[in-house]
Parts: structure tokens; sequence; C-alpha cells
């Protein structure tokens, strides 16, 4: 899974505007180098980022879902947690509801259920905004995001999402110190009990970034493989990153080595 972030300061076009061919550019890249999904994502969910409209997520995701979905056959998924985006994303044609919200929002696991679209359920603790404050796992971080994740995918089929349409996602990052996203990734394999595909999204972050003594995101990429490499050996069945090409090709090597 390729990650697009249609947000001004990914792709700027100089100014506080989104550059469409700068987009297009990325995806056609992503899906050379082997994407199979792409993930768009209209809102940064940074600690501290400001908060986007919900029109504004709109205007930047569904024009360039309905060029990617036209232009390519790769999967296409949308990273949003607002039932709106879901909805019209769903009306697109879209493949994945990626939500970091676990479909928690209000009327957002009625949308998935109606449509059949397959979706992505991810942990977190607390809000991007105030979620790397102190987070706190008092019976552990694995079995509390385990607990969750079996609970969120129980209670969507309960409400009548199909099983085969969940995926699931521990959430590296949000709401976790070094040290819990380290005890999640020792314990990885142990995801696949619950019967659902895993998803792992490690790509650039800061997980990384201190792991090599605090470099700076650009510096990320190396780091980042590897993480993308052990996850697959773990069992992680869809890896979201930014460098497709360079995550491609480490996987076809471990694979054909295993
Ligand atoms: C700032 C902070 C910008 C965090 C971007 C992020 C995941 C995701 C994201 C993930 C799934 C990033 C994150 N991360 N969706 N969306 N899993 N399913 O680093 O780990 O890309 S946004």
């Amino acid at each position: 899974m390729g990650i697009l972030n249609v947000t001004p300061d990914s792709f700027s076009d100089g100014g506080r505007f989104v550059s469409k061919d700068a987009v297009r550019r990325q995806v056609d890249a992503m899906v050379a180098a082997g994407a199979d999904m792409i993930d768009i994502g209209g809102e940064s969910t940074r600690p501290g980022a400001p908060e986007v409209s919900l029109q504004e997520e709109l205007d930047r995701v569904l024009p360039v879902m309905e060029w990617v979905k036209s232009h390519c056959d790769a999967y296409v998924s949308v990273d949003t947690y607002k039932p709106q985006v879901m909805k019209e994303s769903i009306a697109l044609s879209v493949d994945m509801i990626n939500d970091i919200n676990a479909l928690e929002s209000d009327g957002a696991v009625e949308l998935v259920a109606d449509s059949g679209v397959a979706v992505c359920l991810m942990h977190k603790k607390g809000t991007p905004k105030n979620m790397q404050a102190n987070p706190v796992y008092e019976n552990g971080v694995f079995n509390e995001v385990f607990k969750y994740l079996a609970a969120r995918a129980d209670a969507c089929v309960q409400q009548g999402v199909k099983p085969e349409a969940i995926t699931l996602d521990p959430g590296f990052g949000f709401g976790k110190t070094l040290t819990h996203n380290i005890e999640l990734f020792e314990r990885l394999e142990m995801f696949s009990e619950l019967q659902y595909p895993l998803l792992v999204g490690v790509s650039r972050k800061r997980m990384i970034g201190e792991l090599l003594g605090d470099v700076p995101v650009d510096e990320r990429v190396i780091g980042s493989v590897a993480a993308a490499s052990l996850a697959a050996l773990k069992g992680a069945k869809i890896l979201r990153v930014h460098d497709v090409a360079e995550t491609v090709q480490a996987l076809k090597v471990t694979m054909a080595l295993l």
C-alpha cells in the first residue's frame, strides 16, 4: 500500500494548493514500483496538526480518487475517520476504508456494512492531539491492542460487516512510546490468531527515527524498509509505506530467500 498524502505540504504548488500534476506523477511512480493499493489521505493526523474541514478533505481526496480509479487498476483506500468522506468515497467505488478510528464514529459501521466495502480497523490510544502525551497500558500494550482489535472486529461483524472485508492494524505510533512499539512488534505474529489479515504502518515514523538515534524523516527509508520486511516475516499482509520501490525490492528478496 503506497501512501498518498493529498496535502499542500506534501504536494506544494508553491503555495496553499495541491499540485494535480505532482499527485498524478506520484501515483504513477508508486504503481510502476509495484504498489497494489494507493492509500489516499486528505488530513494529516500528525500530533498537533490543524484539523481540516470536511469540505476541504472532500475537495482534496475525491478528485484524486476518481482519477486513480479510472487511470489504473490499483486498489484504492481512503485514510479517513469521517463518515461523510467514507460515504462519498464509497459512491466512487473506493476499495477499502482505512480508519484510524476503527469505525467508532457515528454511522461509520452502518456505511461499511451496507456497502460491503473492505475496511481496516486500527488501534489508537487517545486522539491525534493528545495521544503521545503519556500513554499508559496497565495490562501491557499487546494485551490491550489485541483485545481492542478483537472487540472491534466482533462489533463490526455483529453489525453486518462481512468478516472477509476486515483487516486489522495495531496502529504503530498512535498513543505508543518507543517501548510500546517494540513490544507490539515483538509479538506481531500473535495477531494472526485473530484470523484477519494484518496491516502494518511504520514507514518513516518516529519509532524508526528513534531506533537510529533521532534521525530526521528523510533519513528513515532504510530503517523503514527493514521494519516492513520483518513485519512481512511476522505475517503482515499489507504494508503501508511511502517508499514503494525500496520496500517492494526488499520484500521480493526476503520472500524469495525465506
Ligand atoms: C503525522 C502523524 C502524519 C502520523 C502521518 C501520520 C497509519 C495510518 C497513518 C497506520 C493505518 C503516518 C501517520 N498511519 N493508517 N495512517 N495505519 N491503517 O505516519 O499506521 O503515515 S498517518
